[in-house]
Formats: structure tokens, sequence, C-alpha cells
């Protein structure tokens, strides 16, 4: 079937035509829930054996913007060959993947709606016991088993030619690293900041350390990463998680997905500062997402260097000193990626809800400014804070300025 978007009729009449994904006479609801920035999204239930399940479907143009941002469909199958990967070497923490259609960029996969996405329980000031130590683990296995660490040089470069994601990195490369440090029309951003966001565009120091980031986010290969690992990502219970959405999945820094979560939590931080009136109570949530990010980078560290010393394929790069090396330059990575990812998040085109839906300009400005003051802070200290005994120490400081 030649490529068009479906309607959620029609794709009630391709999950039926799809031999085992229903039972027999099954009698489907079909609801369009998208509210992502680039997809279609159905849910599809069947009313008599309660089945669900969820079609992604690219559109051939970011939603967000419309058909004068066209993007290529390849996306789909990048996300669903992702995937797939992600969920051979972590089947408890992806999706299951139920069939994808080349021709019309549908992926069928596992209905998650039992969990939630962590950005909204984040926002409700919920914790999640599991999330530090699961997201640690996802990011270490899944970057290390595909890396040079673990693939033959010629596989690692096949696999590089088939995850090449040119228009997705192109978003990446302009709205986290171009965009908000000069007066880009796609910016946008809360008037009450203007004055901190163009002290942002003057900034010569800072834009030398994002030119750096940014060269490493355009050059680096060292793993298949997620691309996109925000907080909206990722769905939750309190003792399950599960990543979605690799759609930006490209051979790039490893430190880059760590940096998303961290910088998820950051603007959390900060947006609990005016949305958590009573004092003990945020500084008992604050500490909580300080620690995880203490914890995502503990369990991380301890698991890539544990699967390097035993399981990397070529003795040469079996070695502590180069492991250990190697991992004090992903945390270095990770940090300034993350201040790279607050601040395209308060200044850029796509903002997060846990800022956005303060209703309040003047607390969301607040909150705004906070972000982008410990955002700098990370770019610039990167180096410096990547060796401190504590990760989530000097965030905190930061924070306390
Ligand atoms: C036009 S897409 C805007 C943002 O949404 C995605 O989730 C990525 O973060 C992208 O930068
Ligand atoms: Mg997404």
């Amino acid at each position: 079937m030649a490529y068009r978007a479906l309607s959620e009729e029609e794709a009630k009449e391709y999950a039926l035509g799809i031999p085992g994904l229903f039972e027999q006479g099954a009698q489907l609801t079909s609801r369009e829930i998208g509210d992502g920035n680039l997809n279609l999204v159905f849910h599809l239930q069947d009313k008599k054996s309660d089945r669900s399940v969820i079609f992604k479907q690219a559109l051939p143009y970011a939603r967000v913007v419309g058909e004068s941002w066209p993007l290529s469909l390849d996306r789909a199958r990048i996300e669903s060959e992702a995937l797939q990967l992600q969920h051979e070497i972590l089947p408890g923490l992806v999706p299951k993947v139920y069939h994808f259609d080349k021709e019309l960029s549908l992926t069928i996969m596992e209905d998650l709606s039992d969990h939630i996405i962590l950005r909204k329980g984040l926002i409700e000031a919920k914790t999640y016991p599991e999330f530090a130590k699961h997201i640690g683990h996802f990011i270490a296995h899944t970057t290390f088993y595909q890396s040079d660490f673990f693939l033959a040089p010629e596989v690692k470069k096949q696999k590089l030619a088939e995850f090449i994601n040119p228009d997705l990195c192109k978003i990446t490369e302009d709205l986290v690293f171009t965009d908000p440090y000069y007066n880009a029309e796609k910016n946008s951003f809360n008037p009450l900041i203007e004055e901190q966001v163009k002290e942002l565009w003057v900034n010569q120091e800072l834009k030398g350390q994002v030119a750096q980031l940014k060269y490493k986010f355009l050059t680096a290969t060292e793993a298949l990463i997620h691309g996109d690992l925000h907080t909206g990502s990722i769905f939750v219970t309190s003792a399950s998680t599960k990543v979605i959405d690799p759609e930006f999945a490209y051979f790039g820094p490893i430190g880059f997905d760590i940096g998303a979560v961290f910088a998820n939590f950051v603007l959390n931080f900060a947006a609990q500062e005016v949305r958590i009136k009573n004092v003990e109570q945020r500084n008992v949530y604050q500490q909580y997402l300080l620690e995880s990010i203490h914890q995502i980078w503990d369990v991380f560290e301890q698991q890539f260097t544990l699967l390097s010393l035993s399981q990397a394929t070529d003795p040469s790069l079996r070695n502590e000193a180069f492991v250990q090396q190697f991992i004090q330059q992903v945390k270095e990575d990770a940090l300034g990626f993350a201040g790279c990812k607050v601040i395209r998040r308060v200044v850029g085109l796509a903002h997060v809800a846990d800022l956005d839906t303060i209703v309040d300009d003047t607390e969301r400005a607040y909150a705004e400014k906070l972000s982008l003051y410990v955002g700098q802070q990370l770019i610039l200290h990167r180096q410096k804070w990547a060796k401190e005994q504590s990760i989530s120490a000097p965030i905190r400081s930061s924070f306390q300025q």
C-alpha cells in the first residue's frame, strides 16, 4: 500500500488485516492520541478481549509546525529497528514491536497505558524508586552492545550506515545547539526573560563551549544512542520503566543520552522551585531529583565499566586505564549536553510542560531564569564538575547561588 496518513477508521481496518494481532470477531475502537511534535499515534482496543495495541505512523513533515517543515519518513524504520535492537538487549525496558510496515512508515507496538509518562509523574512530584537504576542500566547496556567495545569494526560501520539519520540529527543540531544562541526565528521564550536570553547571545565563552559540544554531536560515533531521551520518551510505574520513541537514534556520543535525562531532572527541579509551595516538601522532592541524577550516573558508570572489562571483544579496548578515561569523558560530555538541553527547552522552539504549565508568568520566569543559569554552569564547568566526588553536588550548589 502506497504511503498515506491513516485515519482512525483506516487504522482499524489495517489492524484487522494483520493475522494474529487481534482475535477473530474483534470489536475495535480506534483513537488518535498523538500529542508529540512529529507523528500520528493511534490507540486500538478490542472491546471483547480488552487487548490493545499502539500504532505509530510517521508523517512526511513535523506535526508541530506543519507541511512547511518536511521530514524523512525513514525515521519510522530507524525507530522500529532501534526498538527491536533494544528489545533484544533489554526486553523488559522497551515496548515490544509486533509489526512494521515500511511503505506506511507504521510501527505497531505494545500498549503501555498501564504506565504513565515520566514527565507527568515528575510534574506531580511523584517518586519512582526503580527509575534511576533502570535508566542507568538501559543506557549502559544499549550503548555498550552497539559500540566499538562490542561490535566487530566492519559490523559497526555497517550499522552506522543503516542508522544515518540526517533529518532528525539536523533538528537537534539546530534546535539544541544553534538556535538558542542567536535571535533565531524558531525561538520562543517568555518575554519576561528577554534580558537573560540576550545575555546568552553575546556570551562568547559560552558559545565557544557550545560549539565544542555541537562538534562532538556532529562527529562522534561512539554508539547507537536513543537521541531524544527526555522524560516524555519514558513510561514508568513505581516498579517498571519503558523507553519509547527512538526515532532520533543514530551513532553519536553516549553522553548525549545521559545528558538528556539529567537535563529533564534539572528542568523539573527548577520548576518545583515555584510549584511546590511548602518548603520542606520542596526540599525533599528536589533532594530526590538530585539523588536520581547521582544514581543514574553511578549505575551507568559501574555497568559500562563492568561490561567493557568483561565483554569487550577487542582485547586492546579491554584496558582498565582506557575504560576509566573513556567514562570520565562521557561524564564531562553528559554534563555539557545536559546544559545545552536545559537551555534549548527555555529559549528554543520546543519547551517542556514542567515549565510551560506554570500559570503565573512571573513565577514561570523565575524558574526559567534559574534553568538558564544552571544550564550555563553545566556547560561552562563540566570539566571541573566531572572530577568531583558527587555528580549532583555541584548542580545543587549551582541552584543555591
Ligand atoms: C520539531 S521536533 C522538536 C523536538 O521534539 C522532539 O521530541 C525533539 O526533542 C525535538 O527537538
Ligand atoms: Mg519523541
